[in-house]
């Protein structure tokens, strides 16, 4: 028989990894995703978390194999773990991991650890009667498994978006320990796939608290400015829904927006939603030069949530981007969620603050979060200083596109993504995959997938990179049949880094879908304080000049509404070894990852303040 500790203080920390008699859960559907989770009090776990690293996985303690909806999914409940073993896992004198934070950057031995890591920390908490409490886990890489006081609570798998598992039947007054077993590995059905070029870092990798709840609440909404022909007629109609979980039809729901006019109790149906539409009294659209944010409250019985929130219009019109009506040129650059300077995962508000500046800095108005969604902290910054963005869930280049449980995963992430952030006026647009294969089984995937995403969110416009296909002298036609399931088509291409000279791209000439076109990615690489002339790889005179002789060929392009740059940052990616000149690094950021600026940020500067393409109407 399986032995399990008694739940005194010391041994709740000589955690038996391995002693759960509950069965091994499969992923639900979708796992409880509380939105707004920053803008409510909760009790932040974030800080010590002791650690043990997994030496064994798939022997004795856990079994990294399966998916999300694979009954044998997670821990091995093998029998001989039992027993005399379990003073060999002792969290009390384990060191320590801060959280949030990847495992990589904290501890030498485990900078290219890509398995599992089992976190342990106390708690004490005091649950009120009629209350709910669930851990909220801002995110984990890549799949985590999560037990409070030895009960098995949830598994989630996806490694850049939060989940909320509820833990109210076993948490108890007084001192309470959770653990987390979070797995790197990389899968080949998993999303992304096992081949990446940015470093997987792993971990508790953003915010985790424990938020509590009454027993109906508010586990989602969408307050947003009506997007049909009210729009057009006056820009003051707000529509959506407040979805109270577990409530009884008839629940009343109230919104409140004091500075618009706004105050409205509405009722919840069979479903718990409460769908609104209402007008405010006056309303200034959020927008780059004017990001206006509203106070919202939403209240239902006992619970209460207040949120700031923009207003704004996002259409495509011909080949035109209209926001709030007006022809909008996009200025951008493409991020990963590395933070500048000390390296590791972006995770606090000096963070997303730096990052900023040097978007503010570049004349940014735009940017792409590559290539899965980043900390919340970063839309919820793009909301309050202007920065339109485009959020994108971990689908690159070559995935399983013939399984249907890939699919699966890959709408799961979807529906995570806006439900996270589709109260954030910045996220204008939603990327389904970037660089992927042309061919039939993958044309349909994404297709579906971009169906998926329009009636999750028809507020906002969908799209996607798109690679190739390759140069025929100075043709390059972008004929891919995923394109026409898109409002705005990503284009990515590196002529004079990967193929060709620089100056090919003065006499290139692109046909292309007519759809708006974002230039998505492009560049070269250099190291910074390299010096050379314009014909020199490696240096930051030639990634200049690539980007002097890109600039004259998307002056060209008719359809062009952005350019997003590969990449603001230097980021690590362990497939870039050259020494010397990578050292782990892909170099093609406008900026070291150390916060040098190299020409390529003047030459991108300079394009944007005087506005070399994409002239404003
Ligand atoms: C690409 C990918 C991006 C890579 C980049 C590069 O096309 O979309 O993830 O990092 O090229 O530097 O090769």
């Amino acid at each position: 028989m399986i032995r399990l500790p008694q739940q005194d203080s010391s041994l709740s920390r000589i955690v038996l990894l391995f002693a759960f008699a509950t069965p091994v859960l499969a992923q639900p559907p979708l796992q409880t995703l509380i939105v707004g989770v920053d803008h409510r009090t909760t009790t932040s776990l974030n800080g010590d978390w002791h650690y043990l690293i997994d030496q064994s996985p798939g022997r004795a303690l856990y079994t990294p194999t399966g998916s999300i909806n694979d009954k044998s999914y997670g821990m091995n409940n093998h029998a001989t773990i039992v027993g005399p073993h379990n003073e060999e896992y002792d969290f009390s004198t384990a060191p320590t991991l801060k959280v949030p934070g990847d495992w990589n950057t904290q501890v030498p031995q485990l900078f290219n650890y890509e398995g599992v890591v089992w976190y342990q920390r106390d708690f004490d908490a005091q649950p009120k009667p009629g209350s709910r409490t669930f851990l909220h886990i801002g995110a984990a890489n890549y799949r985590s498994h999560v037990w409070v006081n030895q009960k098995r609570v949830c598994d989630h798998e996806g490694g850049y978006t939060p989940f909320d598992c509820e833990v109210t039947s076993v948490v108890h007054t007084g001192s309470n320990f959770v653990v987390i077993a979070v797995d790197a590995t990389r899968l080949v059905d998993g999303i992304p796939s096992v081949g990446i070029d940015w470093f997987n870092y792993g971990g508790l990798t953003r915010d985790v608290s424990l938020v509590t709840v009454p027993k109906a609440f508010i586990d989602d909404y969408d307050v947003h400015l009506a997007h049909g022909p009210a729009w057009q007629a006056g820009n003051t109609e707000l529509t959506g829904y407040v979805h109270v979980l577990d409530a009884p039809a008839g629940t009343a729901v109230t919104l409140d927006i004091p500075e618009a006019g706004v105050k409205t109790t509405v009722s919840t149906d069979a479903e718990g939603r409460a769908p609104f539409t209402v007008k405010a009294s006056k309303l200034t659209l959020w927008s780059p030069e004017s990001p206006k944010l509203y106070k919202v409250t939403l209240a239902s019985g006992d619970d209460k949530v207040t949120d700031d929130i923009g207003f704004r219009d996002i259409r495509v019109d011909g080949t035109r981007i209209l926001l709030n009506g007006k022809a909008v040129f996009l200025q951008g650059a493409n991020m990963h969620a590395e933070a500048p300077v000390r390296g590791g995962r972006v995770n606090t508000d000096q963070d997303v603050t730096t990052i900023f500046g040097y978007l503010k800095d570049l004349n940014a108005n735009f940017v792409r979060l590559a290539h899965y969604p980043h900390d919340e902290r970063m839309e919820r910054i793009a909301d309050r200083d202007g920065i339109m963005v485009w959020s994108e869930i971990p689908l690159w280049q070559h995935i399983s596109y013939d399984k249907p449980e890939v699919y699966a995963k890959a709408t799961y992430m979807l529906n995570e993504m806006i439900r996270r952030d589709r109260n954030k006026a910045s996220v204008i647009l939603w990327s389904v995959s970037n660089e992927t294969p042309n061919n039939a089984t993958r044309t349909t995937f994404l297709t579906n997938l971009a169906n998926e995403a329009r009636k999750l969110d028809p507020t906002r416009l969908i799209t996607s990179a798109i690679i190739g296909p390759a140069a025929h002298g100075n043709q390059m036609v972008n004929d891919d049949p995923f394109t026409k399931a898109l409002d705005v088509v990503g284009q990515n291409e590196y002529i004079g880094w990967y193929t060709g000279v620089p100056e090919d791209a003065d006499t290139m000439h692109w046909t292309l879908p007519e759809k708006p076109i974002i230039m998505s990615e492009f560049g070269a690489e250099a190291k910074a304080g390299n010096h050379g002339a314009t014909n020199q790889r490696w240096t930051e005179e030639q990634q200049a000049y690539v980007l002097q002789h890109q600039l004259t060929m998307l002056a060209k392009i008719p359809q062009l509404r952005g350019t997003t740059p590969w990449i603001l940052m230097d980021f690590r990616s362990p497939t870039r070894n050259i020494p010397h000149l990578q050292d782990g690094y892909n170099r093609k950021g406008l900026i070291s990852e150390d916060g040098k600026k190299k020409q390529a940020f003047f030459t991108m500067q300079k394009a944007y303040k005087d506005h070399t393409v994409g002239k404003p109407e």
